[in-house]
C-alpha cells in the first residue's frame, strides 16, 4: 500500500512536489533474483509546507512494508555509530546526572542503539523497535526490547506497564515515523514533567548545502529543521529548548524537547533560530536551486562514470547503503558502470541493489577483486571506511564521492 498527501503532515495545508526523483524501489530493498517480477516502487517526490516550513515525501510506501522481519540496516557495522550512541549515553549520566532509578526509553533502537550502553551500564531502560530481526539481535544482548511500533497507544502502554520516561532517545528514528500526531501525542505522554525527549536526524541545512539528496527515501518521510521541529513540538504540548549540530548521517539537528516551559531557551537554540531566520527556509528559490543542483550532481556523476568506463577502469560501490538506492536509481547507474558493491551486513550479501540490480558482495569478495574505483556510498563514514582502507584498497585505487560535489578523493585531498 502506497500513502500518498496532497497536504502537509503536520497542519494539512495543501503542498506541491517541488522536485521529483522519480519511479523508486524501496531504499533497503535488496532483493533475490527470483522475486525481481515482484519489486514494489513508489514515486519518490518532496513537497515542503509554506506554512509550517516541514519538508516532507509526498508519497511513501506503508512502514510494514519497510520495517519488518528482513529490515538490512543494521547499526552494529558500523564503529562510528557505536562511539556516537555510547556518547549519548555518556551525556546521559555526565550531563543530565543520570540515575540508576530513571528510566529510558529509545524509539528505534535497531540491534542496540543508545539503550544497549545504558543496560551495560546497569540504568533502567527500553528500546521499541518494530523490525523483528534487529530488534532479535538486540534482545540477545540483554537488552530490554519491545517489537513494535511507537506509537500513542504503544507510549500508554509503557506508561502503565513500567513508569513514566525521564528520558526518551531517538537517533535517525523520528524521520521515518509518518504519523506526527500518534507519535508526538506518545512522546507527550509517556514523558515525566520534567523530562528530557532528545532526538536527531539528517539536518535540511546539512542536505541542501551539501547537495546530499541521498538522504531523501522511503524511510526519510520528514527531513526536520529546528523550525518545523519547533512547530511540530508546539502542537502537541511540547517545546524545544536546546539544539546541537552532529557529525552523525552527514550532519544531524539534535533536538533537546520537553513539556512547554519544562525548561528555559538556551543560547545554542537562539543561535540556530536566528541562523535558519536569516537563511530563510520558506523562500522556494532554495528548493529550485537545490533541484538545479541535484541535476548537476547527476550529470556530473554519470560523465565521471562514462569516462573512467571508457577507459577500461573498473569501478564498484563500497557498501549498500540505503541512500545509494536513490542515486543509482535517480541517476540511472547500473552494472554497466559499477560492476558489483560491497556491504558488511549479511543480509544484504549476495543480493541485488534495489531498483537497478547491481550484484553485493562481501568483504572477501571485494578483496579478491579490488576495483580501479570505489563509489563511497556510505561518505557518511567517510573517515571510518578511509581508515580502514588505508593500507587496502586506497594502496591501490581512488574513490569517487558525490558530496558535497563530484569529485576523485584522491585527487583533491
Ligand atoms: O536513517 C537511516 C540510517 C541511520 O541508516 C536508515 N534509514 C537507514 C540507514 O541509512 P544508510 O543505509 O544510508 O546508512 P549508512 O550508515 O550509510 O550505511 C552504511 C552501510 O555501509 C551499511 O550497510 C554497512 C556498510 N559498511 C561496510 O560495508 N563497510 C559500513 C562500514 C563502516 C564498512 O566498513
Ligand atoms: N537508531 C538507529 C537505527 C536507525 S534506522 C541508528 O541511528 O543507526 C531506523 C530504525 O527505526 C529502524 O530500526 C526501524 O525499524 C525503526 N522504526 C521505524 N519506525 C518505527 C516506529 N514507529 N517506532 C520505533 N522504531 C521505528
Amino acid at each position: 500500500m502506497i500513502l500518498r498527501t496532497n497536504n502537509c503532515r503536520l497542519c494539512d495545508q495543501d503542498i506541491k512536489s517541488i522536485i521529483s526523483f522519480g519511479k523508486m524501489p524501496i531504499a533497503n530493498g535488496f532483493i533475490d533474483k527470483k522475486d525481481l517480477d515482484s519489486e514494489y516502487f513508489y514515486n519518490l517526490e518532496v513537497a515542503f509546507c509554506t506554512n509550517c516550513s516541514l519538508f516532507q515525501l509526498i508519497e511513501m510506501p506503508d512502514p510494514k512494508i519497510l520495517f519488518n522481519q528482513n529490515y538490512a540496516y543494521h547499526s552494529g557495522q558500523s564503529k562510528f555509530m557505536q562511539s556516537h550512541f555510547k556518547d549519548i549515553a555518556k551525556m546521559l549520566i555526565n550531563k543530565y546526572n543520570l540515575k540508576i532509578n530513571q528510566f529510558c526509553v529509545e524509539i528505534g533502537n535497531n540491534d542496540g542503539g543508545i539503550v544497549e550502553y545504558l543496560n551495560e551500564l546497569g540504568y533502567n531502560h527500553l528500546g521499541v523497535d518494530p523490525s523483528t530481526n534487529v530488534y532479535n539481535i538486540a534482545k540477545s544482548k540483554g537488552i530490554n526490547v519491545l517489537n513494535d511500533y511507537f506509537s500513542f497507544d504503544v507510549a500508554k502502554k509503557i506508561s502503565k506497564d513500567y513508569k513514566k520516561a525521564d528520558f526518551i532517545l531517538a537517533a535517525n528514528a523520528l524521520s521515518h515515523i509518518p504519523d506526527l500526531q500518534s507519535v508526538f501525542s506518545g512522546i507527550e505522554n509517556l514523558l515525566s514533567d520534567d523530562g528530557i525527549f532528545i532526538t536527531e536526524d539528517p539536518y535540511l541545512i546539512d542536505i541542501l548545502k551539501k547537495i546530499s539528496y541521498d538522504q531523501i527515501y522511503d524511510e526519510h518521510v520528514y527531513i526536520f529543521s529546528l523550525t518545523s521541529m519547533q512547530n511540530i513540538c508546539s502542537k502537541f504540548g511540547l517545546e524545544l529548548f536546546d539544539v546541537e549540530h552532529t557529525n552523525s548521517a552527514g550532519g544531524s539537528l539534535r533536538c533537546f524537547i520537553a513539556k512547554k516551559g519544562a525548561y528555559n531557551k538556551t543560547n545554542n537554540y537562539n543561535f540556530f533560530f536566528d541562523y535558519e531566520n536569516k537563511l530563510n527556509l520558506l523562500n522556494n528559490k532554495i528548493y529550485v536551486d537545490f533541484n538545479r543542483s541535484c541535476k548537476k550532481s547527476k550529470e556530473e556523476l554519470l560523465k565521471l562514470l562514462k569516462s573512467l568506463t571508457n577507459k577500461n577502469k573498473t569501478i564498484c560501490g563500497y557498501s549498500a547503503s540505503a541512500k545509494n538506492t536513490t542515486i543509482y536509481n535517480y541517476c540511472g547507474i547500473g552494472t554497466e558502470y559499477i560492476k558489483f558493491l560491497t556491504d558488511t551486513t549479511p543480509i544484504k550479501q549476495n543480493k541485488l541493489s534495489p531498483g537497478m540490480h547491481i550484484p553485493i558482495y562481501d568483504y572477501k569478495y571485494f578483496n579478491e577483486n579490488l576495483p580501479d574505483y570505489c563509489f563511497l556510498g556510505a561518505w557518511n563514514l567517510k573517515e571510518e571506511i578511509l581508515n580502514k582502507e588505508k593500507n587496502n584498497f586506497s594502496t591501490k585505487g581512488k574513490w569517487i564521492s558525490h558530496v558535497p560535489h563530484v569529485h576523485i578523493l584522491n585527487d583533491t585531498l
